[in-house]
């Protein structure tokens, strides 16, 4: 199958609620047990494309052998599918300051030559003020990724989503 979209962040960050938003429909599922994810789930999305659902990172309570696992899981997705990812979305909570585990994760895909789009998930949780000043916060702090977009976005209020489809749409027109 020709193209695949990919979404990686914190555990918790809000990843399987927007992907039901996106798709319209329950697909994933969204867990009261953050960190527990070790795999990578396929979506195929109209016979045409993937979503890709990336294993949670930055879980607290994690143990170290947790991490290193993760990292090879997701070692191993960019290495053996990077050929065919459209678009890496990379997903950031629009609440909180940049973490380290994001700032490590953005490193690396940049070290592979990948420019992630950012989702600030649950605007929704913030007013119209807090939610300009976050996105400044995010385009400073995030200049020298190479990051493509960052669209604030929201699995209640569906703030972002038609956004999302028209980046996914625009990318699966470019051959
Ligand atoms: N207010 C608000 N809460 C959200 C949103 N998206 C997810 N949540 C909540 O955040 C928690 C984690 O959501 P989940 O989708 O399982 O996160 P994941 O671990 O990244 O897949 C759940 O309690 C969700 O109800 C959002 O857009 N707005
Ligand atoms: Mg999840």
């Amino acid at each position: 199958m020709n193209g695949e979209f990919a979404f990686v962040g914190r555990s918790n960050v809000g990843k399987s609620s927007l992907l039901n938003a996106i798709l319209g429909k329950k697909v994933a599922y969204v867990s009261k047990n953050p960190g527990k994810t070790r795999s990578i789930n396929y979506f195929l999305i109209d016979n045409k494309f993937y979503f890709v659902d990336l294993p949670g990172y930055g879980y607290a309570r994690a143990s170290k052998k947790d991490r290193e696992e993760w990292r090879k899981v997701i070692d191993r997705y960019f290495e053996e599918r990077n050929w065919n990812m459209r678009i890496l979305f990379s997903l950031i909570d629009s609440r909180h300051e940049l973490m380290e585990s994001d700032e490590q994760l953005l490193e690396w895909t940049q070290m592979l030559g990948i420019s992630p789009v950012i989702l600030l998930t649950k605007v929704d949780k913030l007013s119209n003020s807090e939610k300009a000043k976050q996105y400044k916060y995010y385009e400073n702090v995030l200049a020298d990724y190479g990051i493509k977009k960052i669209i604030p976005c929201s699995s209640i209020s569906k703030e972002g989503v038609d956004l999302i489809w028209n980046l996914i749409n625009e990318s699966m027109r470019e051959v």
